[in-house]
């Protein structure tokens, strides 16, 4: 079983039993993705599963799950909110490469620098985020230019063994994920029609960054080909600005 696997299916549990889950439509192509790659010995398959749920507050929930061998392990979650609320994303990205483990997760914010903002997003996160940054220190290494997506709550570490992302990453996890949703619970829609413009803005940066900036860009091209990949980077990963369109 994949290493990612076991986040994903406690993610998908813990949103049935919290929200109101129904599907969201995955382009065709997208649901599931495969090839071969490598040579001789060393060939392994590459497999790429999609999932998409939405609810009321929650515009698209998507995962992209990929697995191919040991080496070759990555699970990318984000929670899209509707364009009436303030809430933050929910990101994750963890990623298992031959080089190691790389570990991001936060409630990605609207507004980085409005301390009102923070207070109410960031600081019930606090406590958590710091008693899990002594078992998964800093990373190191960070774009300069992503840090406006990531709230100062961020978790970011490449943990050296294993068993520190099937206990301490697992656990954090479903904690973020929990108070996440603890979030959206509460969240009111908001009607001023300057508050939901600014919304529509900071989304719209947010998503045009992700999607210009992909990481996993590199890797799908070489697995998938390059029309696949920028259709499930526009067309799925990150479709705000297509389903804007078609509103
Ligand atoms: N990252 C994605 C999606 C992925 C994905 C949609 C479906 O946003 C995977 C797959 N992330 C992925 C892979 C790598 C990373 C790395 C495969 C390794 C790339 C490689 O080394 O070849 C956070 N993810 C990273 C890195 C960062 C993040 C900072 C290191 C990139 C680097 O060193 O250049 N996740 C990334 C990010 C945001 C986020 C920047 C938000 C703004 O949520």
């Amino acid at each position: 079983m994949s290493l990612y696997q076991p986040f994903l299916d406690a993610a998908i549990a813990l949103l049935q039993k919290r929200c109101n889950l129904q599907s969201y439509p995955i382009p065709g192509g997208f649901a599931s993705k495969s090839a071969i790659v490598g040579k001789g010995k060393h060939q392994e398959e590459v497999l790429t599963t999609s999932y998409a749920y939405q609810t009321p507050k929650l515009r698209q929930i998507r995962a992209a799950h990929v697995q191919g061998g040991s080496s070759l392990q990555v699970l990318n979650f984000v929670i899209f909110p509707h364009l009436n609320y303030d809430l933050p994303f929910f990101g994750a990205d963890l990623v298992t490469l031959p080089g190691g483990h790389l570990i991001a997760l936060d409630m990605q914010p609207l507004f980085r620098d409005n301390l009102a903002y923070q207070e109410k997003y960031t600081r019930p996160v606090w406590p958590i985020f710091k008693q899990y940054q002594q078992q998964l220190p800093w990373g190191g290494d960070f774009p300069d230019e992503a840090q406006p997506f990531f709230s100062p709550a961020f978790l970011w570490t490449r943990p050296k063994d294993t068993s520190v992302v099937k206990t301490h990453v697992f656990a954090a996890f479903q904690d973020y994920l929990r108070i996440y949703l603890d979030f959206v619970e509460q969240a009111e829609p908001i009607h001023d029609p300057h508050e939901l413009a600014t919304i529509e803005q900071a989304q719209l940066r947010y998503l045009r960054y992700r999607a210009e900036k992909d990481p996993a860009r590199g890797m799908f091209t070489r697995f998938y080909g390059p029309e696949w990949t920028e259709e499930y980077i526009h067309g799925f990963l990150f479709d705000l600005e297509r389903k804007l369109v078609r509103q």
